[in-house]
C-alpha cells in the first residue's frame, strides 16, 4: 500500500509550502489530505482505480489528480518543484519535534544548517539563543526534541503497527496448511510503541508458509529464511519474526512470547514453587520431567495454578498475584462502548459534516455520538462563535430525529491561559457534552498548568478533561502537569479523565488510567474524530483503558443513553442541564 507514501509527501508538501508563505487554505487543503489518507483502511490504489478518489472526505480534485500521478509515477512534480526550490536538509530538520517549517528555514538562513547533529550542536553551543525570537528556552526544547526523536527510533506507535500487522497475518491465515496463527509480543499487549512484530504459527507445511512470510507484500527485506524462523524489514521499518512451533507446544510458545519479559521471570517464579519450569516448550514437572502443559495457553497458566491472564495485563504489575486471589477486573471491551463523545466536523477543522459522522457512527453499531468542535478562540483549528455554535445545536436538534442515532451537541472548550473557559457560563450550560482541553501555552510551569487544568475542572459546566497531558506519541512530550493533582481534582469534581484513541495521542496513558481508576475517577474514550475514518480508532483507546485494569462500568460512554444523560447531570439528549 502506498497510502503511508502519499500522506507522507502531501505533509512535507504543506510544510514546504508554509516555509514559502504560501496562502493558508493551499496548505490546510494538503494537511487535510494527509490526514484523509492516513485515516483510510483501504489501498488508495484501488480506489483510485474505481475513479472514486474525491469521494474520499478531505480529497478534492486537485489532490487527487496528485494522488494519480504519485500512483502513475512515483513522484508528484509540485514536491520535485518545492524541494528544488528551497534548501536540503530543511526536512531533516522539521522532522525534529520542535521545529517547524519557519524555525527550520531560519536556522538554515542565519546559521547554517542542514543536520540534526548541526543543530544539536548550534543548540548546545548557545547559537540559537542569539536568533531573532529565539531563547535559552528554545535551545533546551529543540534538545529535547532531538533526544525525543532519538529515543522513539526503532520503535513504532501502536496506531501506525496494528493495520501493518492484522493485514499480514490475515494473508498467512490463508496460506494453505496454515492451523494457528497469531501475533505475540507488545503488540498482542497492545503497548503502545512496537518495537518488533512477533509471529508465531503452527502448520502441516512450515516450508509454504515460511515462503508466504518473506514474499508478502510492504516487506522491503529479507533478514533471514529458514524452516521454522524467518526475519523481514517491512516499509513501515519494523522488524517482523515468524516462528512456526509443534502444536503441542502452541499455547506454551504464545505465552512465553507474548511477555512481558518481566511478567514470564514472575509467573516461572510462581512455577518453581510449585516444582514446575515454564519454557517456550511446555511446562514441565521437575521430579520426572514429564510436560504438563503446553497446548494452550489457557493450559499454560492452569497447571502454575492461576487462570488465564489477558495480555494487556502482562506487565508484572500485580497480575499475577490479582489472578491467583480471583481479583482480576473483568475487563472492558469495544462491545461494551456505546458512542464516541469526541469528534470534530467540518464546523471547526474536521472534514465532514456532523450528519455524516453520525450515519458513519450508526453504522458501527453505537446508540449516540457527540459533536465536539473547537471553541471561538482556536482560530487556527476553525474555532466556533457563539452564535455559529447555537445556530450548529439548533440544526442537530432539528436532524437528530431521521438520523437514526442520538446525536448530543457538545464542545471541545478550550482551557485558556488562566484556567478559565473559551464560552461563557449561559452557553456551556446549554450543551449536553462540555469536553474542556488544552491546546495553547503549552510550556507553562507544572504549577501553573497543574492550577489552569483544575480551575477548569472546577467549572460545574466541565464533563470531561480532553486528552490530559497534551502528549503526541513520538512528536511532543506531554507538558508538564501534577497527574496525580490533576486525578484528586477529577475523582472530587466528579470529572471524567479522557482516554483520547487518536492513534497520535492515546492520552492519558495506561499507568494514569490505572491510577485514575484506584481513585474513583469516571474515564471516557472519545476518537477525537477529524473524518469518519477515525471514528474507527476507537479499538485503541479501548485497549488503553484495558491496560489501565479498567471494567465497562468505569467508562462513560458504555452507558446507555438515558443513564449517560443522568450522569452528566441532563435529563434527555438535547436538553438543558439540571445541576
Ligand atoms: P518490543 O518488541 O520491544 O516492543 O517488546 P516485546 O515484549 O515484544 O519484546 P521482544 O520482541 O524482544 O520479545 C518478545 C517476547 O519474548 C517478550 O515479550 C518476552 C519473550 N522474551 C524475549 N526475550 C526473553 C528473555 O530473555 N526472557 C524471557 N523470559 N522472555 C523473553
Ligand atoms: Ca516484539
Ligand atoms: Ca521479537
Ligand atoms: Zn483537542
Amino acid at each position: 500500500m502506498q497510502n503511508r507514501a502519499i500522506a507522507q509527501r502531501f505533509a512535507l508538501i504543506a510544510d514546504m509550502l508554509e516555509i514559502k508563505g504560501e496562502m493558508i487554505f493551499r496548505i490546510n487543503a494538503y494537511r487535510r489530505a494527509a490526514r484523509a489518507i492516513e485515516a483510510l483502511t483501504e489501498d488508495i490504489a484501488e480506489i483510485a482505480a474505481r475513479g472514486e478518489l474525491t469521494g474520499i472526505p478531505g480529497i478534492g480534485t486537485g489532490t487527487a489528480e496528485k494522488i494519480e500521478e504519485f500512483l502513475k509515477t512515483g513522484t508528484m512534480k509540485v514536491y520535485e518543484e518545492l524541494a528544488a526550490s528551497l534548501p536540503p536538509g530543511l526536512a531533516a530538520l522539521m522532522s525534529v519535534p520542535e521545529v517547524g517549517p519557519k524555525t527550520a528555514l531560519l536556522l538554515h538562513e542565519k546559521l547554517g544548517i542542514t543536520t540534526i547533529e548541526g543543530l544539536e550542536a548550534a543548540a548546545k553551543a548557545g547559537k540559537i539563543r542569539e536568533l531573532a525570537r529565539m531563547g535559552a528556552k528554545t535551545e533546551e526544547n529543540i534538545l529535547k526534541g532531538i533526544a525525543m526523536l532519538r529515543r522513539s527510533a526503532g520503535r513504532q506507535p501502536l496506531g501506525v503497527v496494528l493495520p501493518v500487522a492484522r493485514e499480514l497475518v490475515e494473508r498467512l491465515r490463508g496460506v494453505a496448511g496454515v492451523q494457528e496463527i497469531d501475533v505475540a509480543g507488545s503488540l498482542r499487549r497492545m503497548k503502545e510503541t512496537v518495537g518488533d512484530i512477533d509471529i508465531l504459527v503452527t502448520s502441516r507445511k512450515p516450508g509454504d508458509v515460511m515462503e508466504a512470510f518473506v514474499r508478502a507484500p510492504h516487506v522491503a527485506q529479507v533478514l533471514s529464511h529458514g524452516p521454522t524462523r524467518s526475519s523481514v524489514v517491512l516499509e513501515v521499518s519494523l522488524q517482523a519474526d515468524m516462528r512456526v512451533v509443534e502444536p503441542a507446544a502452541y499455547g506454551a510458545a504464545l505465552q512465553y512470547f507474548t511477555g512481558s519479559k518481566e511478567h514470564n521471570v514472575a509467573l516461572r517464579e510462581r512455577a518453581v514453587r510449585k516444582g514446575l519450569k515454564v519454557n517456550e516448550y511446555g511446562v514441565w514437572r521437575v521430579k520426572d520431567g514429564k510436560r504438563v502443559a503446553g497446548r494452550t495457553e489457557a493450559d499454560v497458566y492452569r497447571a502454575v495454578g492461576v487462570p488465564w491472564i489477558p495480555p494487556e495485563l502482562r506487565e508484572d504489575q500485580g497480575e499475577i498475584e490479582a489472578a491467583a486471589d480471583g481479583r482480576l477486573p473483568t475487563l472492558i471491551e469495544l462491545k461494551d462502548i456505546r458512542g464516541d463523545l469526541h469528534m470534530h466536523t467540518k464546523w471547526s477543522d474536521g472534514s465532514e459534516s456532523a450528519e455524516a459522522m453520525a450515519t458513519s457512527a450508526r453504522a458501527l453499531g453505537y446508540e449516540y455520538i457527540c459533536i465536539t468542535d473547537h471553541s471561538r478562540s482556536l482560530k487556527m483549528a476553525g474555532g466556533v462563535q457563539v452564535d455559529e455554535l447555537r445556530e450548529h445545536a439548533a440544526h442537530i436538534r432539528r436532524s437528530s430525529d431521521r438520523l437514526g442515532i442520538a446525536v448530543l451537541m457538545g464542545t471541545e472548550c478550550d482551557i485558556l491561559a488562566d484556567g478559565s473557559l473559551d464560552y461563557p457560563a449561559n452557553v456551556l450550560a446549554d450543551l449536553d457534552v462540555v469536553i474542556a482541553s488544552v491546546h495553547t501555552r503549552f510550556k507553562m510551569t507544572r504549577e501553573a498548568m497543574t492550577r489552569r487544568i483544575i480551575r477548569a475542572m472546577e467549572s460545574e459546566h466541565v464533563d470531561i478533561l480532553g486528552h490530559p497531558t497534551g502528549r503526541l506519541l513520538g512528536q511532543r512530550d506531554p507538558y508538564e502537569v501534577d497527574v496525580e493533582a490533576i486525578i484528586d481534582a477529577a475523582a472530587r469534581t466528579a470529572t471524567a479523565l479522557e482516554i483520547n484513541a487518536s492513534p497520535e495521542r492515546l492520552d492519558i496513558k495506561d499507568t494514569q488510567v490505572r491510577l485514575a481508576r484506584e481513585h474513583g475517577v469516571r474515564l471516557a474514550i472519545g476518537t477525537d474524530a477529524h473524518t469518519s475514518a477515525h471514528l474507527r480508532n476507537m479499538p485503541l483507546g479501548v485497549s488503553v483503558a484495558r491496560r489501565g485494569w479498567v471494567e465497562a462500568k468505569d467508562v462513560l460512554n458504555t452507558l446507555p443513553l438515558p443513564k449517560l444523560m443522568e450522569a452528566l447531570g441532563r435529563t434527555t439528549g438535547t436538553s438543558r442541564r439540571r445541576r
